[in-house]
């Protein structure tokens, strides 16, 4: 008997804890720190003249206040641009504190440590910084003309731009196919600014203690929060340790590193000798932390009278704000996953990057997906609609067929790989996707429509995770790797498949993320990658641990490590139950050294082998302990794909827009637990409806975000979001032992595709613009 988890609806262990108010979160840390708060610009771009600190020195309980001139050479540096690309010929990063120009409203220019928030906060008020205020540039329309730049060396403000072109079987391009075409469509599509919006904001607390420095934060990134740390404060790396508490959510905006704040704050802790601590507000985080989607998209299609797309030309100007901190990873992951499920017969795509005096773009839940599949997506419903075929039909003419995989579409990836596609069954998850939401059968009836979305997502990017497994002589199993962990369950996927894998009791096996004590080599949990390189990395882990134990077993049993199976946390002998041992006693048996401090373990000791004198206490090649460690480094993403379909409701007077109906059927490979994989879906959906229905960061002339408050940022509460119906379908990935693909932003990535279909399908109005509100709504039908 084997005990078997994998694949399992285990209820999350976490959350207990975290509902019963028990999670230790940034801001539970660290009370009797002291506190940093920061001066933000008010202009959306201005020259800093001067700051006057005078008046706030008053306040009682201030510590400190600094500017960039207070900060030395190596922490004053302009921030890293972390992932560079040959396109992104002019990239450009924010100081910790503004320099000379700022280049957003919330951009960070002075800051100010206190006994307390209060005082921290009445010495901004007081703090005098003279602008002189430069014409911002606000939205893309703007920024390419190019009249006003955001950044002096950055002509046209043009941070990148990039072409990639896959050409037809005869050499064609996608131009010439599409000017040869039996029948072409052009038109703009536009998807608005929106952002993450975890219910916990950035933070973090530092404090040093003459050797070395603690800092906690609230990151999807602890180790590379620790690297960028160290550089910074010229710290070596061994005294440096970070870690991520429970994190209140992320969605992308936790894995930038280091924000200004992760710098500066432990700096002033090293400066002063004291523990400093800074929470963000949420006002802070609508205008001082990262946004994304925002783009427009000019797309060209020439297709046949199946619907078969012949030549695809897709055009995209991209708004990055006023920062690339993260590269151009957005726009990369538009133009490069767009395609979806389809093959078209030639394909290009271009991309400029621009910049505004606007929050810096950063990867939000989708990462760029959600605007590409809007496109692609629209597309398809637009052949349809013109050639009057089922939308279904047209998508079907167009889909990779599960005998081509795996399949090249030809793109190459940010990290110079090839975008090939491993495994998936597109025509059995339309299938699956029209049952579950009824497409034959739907009745018609006006102001009800029906909708559909495809989408496909590479996901489990490297380099590389690790897992560490110990086994401790009470028979349990400890597992820690290092990526973070803001909400996924990963306590429990992880735990079911270690305990999978060893053969224990889930009861028996605890997990640690986010905590470089405990585990110093990782990247981070984004990209929906967590699953696929930490779980293989933790199995492939657990793999060794287990093979160790079974050579010990063997020698303690007189028995053939082959012979030897682990079930319940017990290795016995297959077929001879009774020749068993327990794991508690292979640890104890690991390592020589042996204290037996309780009758287990003195009992466990009569296993021991009398002392070989020719043998050394510890075997040639093998280490004390009953542990191992692995990594896993993926050759190349996995791609996951979905489909999406929903049934609304449009209100005839008051154009309001109702889902009545949302299914999804999903494929993320082999499912570790579906219940989680089911709320992460929910949550994406959740937040899909959002981007389709409600949020949108408006920015007026001046660069002011005028609704940077939950107040006016309009997000669905659970009475917006229907019930979801969710089917899966298990195209094991061949690329990783366990078959598993990335779930955790499937469910945001085709809504506001979805939601435009169902909407065009009741009103009979091209739906070209997201996100759609019933006002805008109202307006397309005055024409
Ligand atoms: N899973 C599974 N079987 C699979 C694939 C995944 O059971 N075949 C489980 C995993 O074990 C994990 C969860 O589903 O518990 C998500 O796994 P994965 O797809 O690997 O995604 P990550 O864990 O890497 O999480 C990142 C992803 C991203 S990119 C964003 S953004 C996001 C998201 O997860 N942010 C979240 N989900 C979130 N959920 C919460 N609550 N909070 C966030 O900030």
């Amino acid at each position: 008997m084997t005990t078997r988890l994998f694949g399992e609806s285990v209820q999350r262990r976490e959350d207990p804890r975290l509902l019963t108010g028990q999670g230790r979160y940034l801001d539970d840390l660290g009370r009797e720190a002291l506190a940093a708060a920061f001066v933000r610009s008010p202009h959306a771009h201005a020259r800093v003249r001067d700051v006057d600190v005078t008046a706030a020195l008053d306040v009682e309980g201030l510590v400190a206040v600094y500017t960039w001139e207070d900060l030395p050479e190596r922490v004053g540096r302009a921030l890293p641009l972390l992932i560079p690309h040959p396109a992104l010929t002019h990239g450009r990063t924010a100081y910790p504190l503004a320099r000379d120009v700022v280049r957003h409203v919330g951009e960070p220019v002075v800051m100010v440590v206190a006994a307390d928030r209060y005082a921290a906060e009445d010495a901004c008020a007081l703090i005098e910084v003279d602008y002189e205020p430069l014409k911002p540039v606000v939205g893309i329309e703007e920024a390419v003309q190019g009249a006003q730049l955001v950044h002096e060396d950055v002509p046209g403000n043009v941070g990148a731009h990039l072409v990639q072109e896959v050409a037809a079987a005869d050499g064609r391009g996608a131009r010439e196919a599409i000017e040869t075409a039996p029948h072409t469509l052009a038109f703009r599509l536009d998807i608005e600014r929106s952002a993450s919006m975890p219910l916990e904001g950035r933070g973090v607390y530092a404090r040093w203690d003459g050797r070395d420095l603690r800092v906690y934060s609230s990151t999807q990134t602890s180790t590379s929060v620790r690297m960028a740390v160290a550089a910074a404060l010229g710290l070596p790396l061994p005294h440096v340790e970070v870690i991520a508490p429970d994190v209140g959510g992320g969605f992308g905006v936790k894995i930038v590193h280091p924000w200004p704040e992760e710098v500066l704050v432990p700096w002033a802790a090293m400066t002063l000798g004291r523990e400093i601590k800074w929470t963000e507000d949420r006002r802070e985080h609508f205008i001082s932390s990262a946004h994304e989607r925002g783009q427009v998209q000019y797309v060209r299609v020439g297709f046949d009278d199946d619907g078969r797309v012949l030549g695809l030309d897709v055009t995209i100007l991209h708004d990055h704000g006023a920062y690339t901190p993260y590269g151009i990873i957005v726009p990369i992951v538009t133009s490069t996953q767009l395609l979806g499920p389809y093959k078209p017969g030639s394909y290009r795509v271009e991309f400029t990057a621009v910049y505004t005096n606007t929050v810096q773009v950063t990867p939000y839940r989708g990462a760029g997906r959600p605007q590409g599949v809007f496109c692609m997506e629209r597309t398809m419903d637009k052949i349809a609609r013109y050639l009057g075929k089922d939308r279904t039909r047209v998508r079907e003419a167009n889909f990779i067929r599960p005998e081509e995989f795996p399949y090249d579409q030809g793109m190459t990836f940010q990290d110079g790989r090839p975008l090939i596609y491993d495994s998936g069954n597109y025509p059995e998850m339309l299938r699956m996707i029209k049952e579950l939401i009824g497409w034959d059968t739907f009745e018609r009836r006006p102001g009800l429509g029906i909708g559909i979305g495809c989408y496909v997502e590479g996901t489990g990017v490297g380099p590389y995770e690790g897992g560490h497994v110990q086994i401790t002589s009470d028979g349990r199993v400890h597992v820690s790797t290092g990526l973070t962990s803001q909400g996924q369950g990963h306590e429990t996927a992880f735990a079911q498949i270690a305990a999978t894998e060893l053969g224990v009791p889930i009861e028996r096996v605890s997990v640690v993320t986010g905590d470089t004590r405990r585990f110093g080599y990782a990247v981070g949990t984004f990209a929906s990658r967590a699953a696929v390189v930490s779980g293989n990395a933790i199995a492939l882990a657990c793999r060794k641990v287990r093979e160790k134990a079974l050579r010990i077993a063997a020698d303690a049993l007189e028995a053939d490590p082959g012979d030897l199976d682990i079930a319940e946390g017990i290795v016995h002998v297959a077929g001879a139950p009774s020749a068993s041992i327990p794991l508690s006693t292979v640890a104890v048996l690991a390592n020589p050294l042996r204290y037996a401090f309780d009758e287990e373990t003195a009992k466990a000791t009569q296993f021991a082998a009398p002392a070989a004198p020719d043998r050394p206490p510890v075997a040639e090649g093998e280490e004390p302990g009953l542990e191992g460690r692995d990594y896993y480094s993926p050759i190349r993403s996995t791609f996951a794909a979905g489909m999406h379909a929903a049934i609304v409701e449009t209100d005839p007077d008051t154009a309001e827009i109702r889902i009545l109906r949302y299914a999804v059927v999903h494929d993320c490979g082999r499912l570790i637990n579906p219940m989680i994989v089911e709320g992460q879906i929910h949550g994406g959906v959740a937040q899909g409806i959002g981007g389709a229905l409600y949020e949108r960061m408006v920015y007026d002339q001046h660069g002011q975000l005028v609704n940077a408050s939950f107040m006016d940022f309009l997000m669905p509460y659970a009475t917006e979001i229907p019930h979801i119906e969710t089917g899966h379908l298990e195209t094991p990935s061949p690329l990783n032992p366990l078959g598993i693909k990335g779930a955790g932003e499937a469910g945001v990535i085709p809504v506001s595709a979805v939601v435009a279909s169902a909407v065009e399908d009741a009103e009979g109005i091209e739906i070209d613009r997201m996100p759609i509100s019933p006002s805008e709504l109202f307006e397309l039908r005055m024409g």
